[in-house]
């Protein structure tokens, strides 16, 4: 079958609803659309471990410490799931992490701000989980079958990190003038950095057009950012505390809220590596690799010893 035919049978494939797998023919572009994808994604989730790293000493009860320790690991986990789907494409995660530690790829605008109060915790769960969650809920139904299958427990993981930070939102909201001012600091401080997580306008998003068509991306940025604030609005209504958005308004023709402009300039300065907390990001994946050298050595010696020691054992 020439080319042309393969991929008019491919997206044949695609439009009838059927799972692409890894050993399946796929278009070249349709294969390197995924590995920056999930990558990406892959490295959201292991740089988005540190700025709530950060707050495991300093949480407020033994409660809230366990919940956090157990969510920051469960982030680092689903960094996991997603670099074995990035694998079955054929690159290596020497490459992948490679890619991460030299800044050559790229992981979530998010994950460059900095987690100053215990507020910032419940924010980050409340909307940065939130809007991971409404964008990743629509990758379950993705047409490539490794990546769909991971965000299923993803997914289910995530709804619950968004409990988590709502809850300790709402506590301090309950709590006094002081804590419930910390919890509207979070809110001014995070909202227009959440609403940014779904990337560009439409109008400006080179790869949608796309990934639409061969269904990576089921909707586009700008209906999962419409998505996200009709969910959240209520949800702050119920906390108590306001969006910092005086535009906002619900609309009753659209059946949606109308919301202000966001600004474009932060997101792209963020992207290209000047936000508040870039380099301290990458400093530290960095560190981290590097400190964890010695673990990598032993457990490659190991596995050698007991491969070895099997070997014996056959022999005799
Ligand atoms: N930050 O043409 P589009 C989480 C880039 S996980 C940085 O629209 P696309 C869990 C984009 O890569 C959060 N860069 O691109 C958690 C592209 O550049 P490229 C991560 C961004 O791929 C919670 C260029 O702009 N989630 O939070 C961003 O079709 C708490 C043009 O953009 C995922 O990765 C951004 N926000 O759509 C963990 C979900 N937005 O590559 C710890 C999977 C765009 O051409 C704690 N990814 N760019 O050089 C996706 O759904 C998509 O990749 C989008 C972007 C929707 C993010």
């Amino acid at each position: 079958m020439n080319t042309q035919d393969l991929e008019k049978k491919f997206q044949d494939r695609i439009d009838a609803g059927e799972k692409i797998e890894p050993k399946d023919w796929m278009p070249e572009k349709y294969r390197k659309t995924h590995i920056r994808q999930i990558s990406q994604h892959a490295h959201s989730e292991i740089v988005g471990m540190l700025p709530e790293g950060n707050w495991i000493s300093r949480a407020p009860s033994l409660r809230r410490k366990v919940a956090l320790l157990a969510k920051v690991q469960d982030e680092g986990g689903h960094g996991l799931y997603l670099y074995s789907a990035a694998e079955t494409l054929g690159i290596s995660r020497d490459e992948l992490f490679n890619q991460l530690h030299t800044g050559k790829a790229k992981y979530s605008s998010i994950f460059n701000y900095p987690a100053l109060t215990w507020a910032d915790i419940g924010a980050i769960g409340w909307l940065v989980d939130g809007a991971a969650i409404i964008n990743q809920v629509m990758l379950t139904r993705t047409s490539f079958g490794p990546y769909a299958r991971a965000m299923v427990r993803i997914c289910k993981e995530e709804s619950f990190h968004q409990r988590q930070g709502y809850e300790i939102l709402l506590t301090l909201c309950n709590g006094t003038e002081v804590q419930k001012a910390m919890a509207q600091d979070a809110l001014n401080r995070w909202w227009w950095p959440s609403l940014m997580m779904f990337g560009p306008r439409d109008e400006e998003s080179p790869n949608t057009a796309q990934s639409v068509k061969w269904k990576i991306k089921r909707k586009t940025n700008d209906e999962l950012r419409q998505q996200f604030v009709d969910n959240t609005i209520p949800q702050a209504e119920i906390l108590g505390i306001t969006v910092p958005d005086p535009d906002l308004k619900w609309n009753e023709e659209r059946g949606h809220y109308d919301f202000g402009a966001i600004d474009w300039s932060e997101f792209w300065n963020v992207v290209k590596g000047n936000g508040p907390c870039n380099k301290e990001r990458l400093a530290a994946r960095n560190a981290a690799w590097d400190n964890g050298a010695w673990v990598r050595e032993a457990a490659l010696a190991h596995s050698e010893k007991q491969a070895k020691r099997e070997e014996l054992k056959q022999a005799i």
